[in-house]
């Protein structure tokens, strides 16, 4: 563990004692006397860009599914996951359980602590395999994946949008492609090899898959010329894959003590102009919402809550669905529960341990409330089924058609899933009650820090 994270080394040293419960069972194992592991593997698959109906699971009628069907069959379908509007502040929020205004985004320093990292004190091998972005899209050493708790990274550090990807090997440079077609299979053949290197376990397995985000494109074998319809191609690539990844943990007789966690970044891209741009070639991917309103970028529910599936046999309940209030956020607390490591003290968190949620012993969850958040800017909050849109909204994204509307919004997400009818004025209470928790959202606390996909350069 790196020196600038010594405080979290001091909150584990004071809870030696629950350490040691976890340590004693890891300890067994490693000696080889036959105990069963009781720490799960996981397995996060997480794609790029893919919109919240682009599942059969979640309603796609074109997109044929059946890995991810099966997964969401054998484990529970969350209605109601949520990410972050755009890749880089997702990616941090997700590893870290920190709103991006606290993790920053692309620009995630090296001062922030990643479940991996936390897993790697308690006995876990860790991989990240492909899309990184978290570090600027370059190679600053220390805000790579080796040095943010992955033993072990094969993947570009950025996005696809110039219709090629640079790859490294831990640190190391290790080439480029131009064909997206070969990605989703070159990221899910690099993941099968490393769990089967690392089948002992614990290990924790971050699958980052560049597609669907543009510019997208399909192996020969997955097109389908008839349709016409190059997204939906891809995300049954996608699909394929994932199901080669699920064989293969059944075949090492992992699939009881594996956690599978699959999900996607942001909302899709809409077909707004300003996304045309010549070098997406007119290959945007043109993925759907679904039931929500608006796309990749926004805060209206479509940018912003994504397909979620867990599957963890004997576990988590199989053939469920669950509507509670559930975040990327969450994961590492909910982690922490799982795998016996201690949640960072000496910082906010802003996720909640769901564990209760995931093995269906509560139905609620505990997440009361969710932020918004597009870039640095704090947007919308979430309680039960009401949401508020904040007035004055400066910030938007050139991906969707939406505008800020100026106007204070109020939706009932239960009654009114698409955002269609602001019943602001019809319920002032609940709007005073939701402006007061808007009140307590976190705030970028320096205003030097913005994020920036690539750092302006230093001044002079
Ligand atoms: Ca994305």
């Amino acid at each position: 563990m790196k020196s600038s994270k010594i405080i979290s080394t001091i909150s584990v040293l004071r809870s030696l004692p629950s350490l040691l419960l976890i340590a004693l069972p890891l300890a067994a194992i490693l000696t080889g006397c036959g105990k069963k592991q009781t720490q799960p593997n996981i397995v996060i698959i997480f794609t790029d860009d893919q919109g919240y109906g682009d599942l059969g699971c979640f309603g796609s009628e074109t997109i044929r599914s059946p890995n991810l069907d099966k997964l969401a069959a054998d484990g529970t379908r969350f209605t109601d996951f949520y990410v972050q509007p755009v890749c880089g502040p997702s990616r941090s929020a997700l590893l870290t359980a920190r709103y991006p205004v606290r993790s920053l985004g692309w620009s995630m320093p090296e001062s922030e602590i990643t479940f991996a990292e936390l897993m790697q004190d308690v006995g876990y091998r860790t991989a990240c395999i492909g899309k990184w972005d978290v570090s600027n899209r370059r190679p600053f050493i220390e805000r790579m994946p080796n040095n943010q708790g992955f033993d072990y990274y094969f993947g570009p550090l950025g996005a696809n949008d110039s219709d090629k990807v640079t790859f490294h090997e831990n640190n190391d440079a290790a080439g480029r492609t131009n064909d997206m077609a070969s990605l989703t299979k070159l990221y899910t053949d690099k993941g099968i090899d490393w769990l089967k290197e690392n089948k002992e376990g614990p290990f924790l397995l971050y699958l980052s898959h560049t597609m669907v985000h543009s510019v997208i494109d399909a192996s020969p074998e997955f097109r389908v010329e008839a349709r016409g319809n190059l997204y939906d191609d891809t995300i049954e690539e996608l699909d394929f894959h994932a199901g080669r990844l699920l064989d293969t943990l059944d075949e090492l007789g992992l699939r009881e003590n594996t956690l599978v966690i699959f999900t996607s970044d942001n909302g899709p891209w809409s077909n707004h102009e300003e996304s045309l741009g010549p070098k997406h070639k007119g290959q945007i991917g043109w993925g759907t919402s679904g039931p929500l309103r608006a796309a990749k970028g926004s805060t209206y529910e479509g940018g912003l809550r994504v397909p979620g599936i867990m599957r963890w046999p004997g576990h988590i309940p199989a053939g469920r669905v669950s509507d509670a209030i559930i975040s990327s956020l969450d994961l590492l607390p909910t982690f922490a529960k799982l795998t016996g490591f201690e949640v960072p003290a000496d910082r906010p968190i802003d996720g909640f341990d769901q564990t209760d949620l995931l093995l269906g012993k509560s139905e609620e969850g505990a997440r009361d409330h969710l932020y918004y958040y597009c870039r640095e800017e704090f947007q919308c909050v979430r309680q039960g089924k009401w949401k508020l849109v904040m007035p004055d909204l400066k910030v938007f994204r050139g991906y969707v058609d939406e505008r800020p509307s100026g106007k204070i919004e109020l939706y009932d997400l239960e009654n009114d899933i698409g955002e269609s009818t602001n019943v602001a004025a019809g319920h002032p209470d609940i709007v005073k009650q939701l402006l007061e928790l808007a009140a307590q959202a976190p705030q970028l606390d320096d205003p030097t820090k913005l994020t920036y996909i690539n750092p302006p350069a230093p001044k002079p």
